[in-house]
């Protein structure tokens, strides 16, 4: 089980990046009930273009059983996990390459919603049991987080839907950090230290299931 963790470059007012911050202290292989978890963590740019296709990238790589894209919400209150992103780019500042969109669509005829490929209501629930300062967001904005996370649910159901059955889907979505005044680089990695064994745990019952007799 091989789960990847990216996060993003400063922009804007963000002279660091906390998702990035949080990302990068994450260990490269964490024990789970279901057994051992290699974990890889990668810099996005904040870039549309770039963030678009290099998760595209991760997804084709069939490296991994789950890709979990972070970013900052400087009005944030808690960890999000967003459940959705929409097909639109839209923005009060630029990007990092200086593109400027206005409710430019990110994929031409593209769905206008589309769910990130993982069950977030669960998944709240769950780390907030644990004590993790966790909420749901149906709103992950029009910026290059939203447009990642657009990317990864596109191309994981572009890949399921082209795929044998035996090939397990992958997992994925977008978290929100908040400042690091809100929650603590430490409380975010750790909670998503607990995200990846939640992950890891859903990849072995679905291998499981598939060893069944029929
Ligand atoms: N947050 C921005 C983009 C990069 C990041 O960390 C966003 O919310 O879109």
């Amino acid at each position: 089980m091989r789960i990847l963790f990216t996060g993003f470059e400063p922009f804007g007012e963000h002279d660091v990046n906390p998702s990035w911050q949080a990302v990068s202290a994450l260990p490269s292989q964490i024990e789970t009930p279901t057994g051992a978890v290699a974990i890889d963590t990668q810099q996005l740019p904040v870039t549309y273009a770039d963030a678009m296709a290099q998760v595209r990238q991760f997804v084709s790589s069939g490296t991994y059983q789950a890709i979990v894209l972070c970013g900052v919400n400087g009005r944030g209150t808690a960890i999000d996990i967003e459940s959705q992103a929409v097909n639109e780019a839209s923005s009060s500042i630029p990007d990092n390459s200086g593109y400027h969109p206005h409710g430019e669509p990110l994929v031409q005829g593209g769905d206008d919603v589309l769910m990130a490929p993982w069950p977030a209501e669960y998944l709240v629930a769950t780390l907030r049991s644990q004590g993790f300062p966790v909420a749901q967001s149906h709103d992950a904005g029009k910026y290059v987080c939203n447009s990642s996370l657009y990317a990864l649910a596109d191309s994981v159901r572009n890949q399921s839907r082209g795929v044998d059955g035996d090939t397990t889907p992958i997992r994925g979505g977008f978290v929100h950090v908040p400042p690091t005044s809100v929650v603590s680089i430490e409380t975010v990695t750790a909670a998503l230290q607990a995200l990846a064994t939640v992950l890891a745990g859903f990849s072995q019952a679905l291998s499981n299931s598939r060893k069944l007799p029929d």
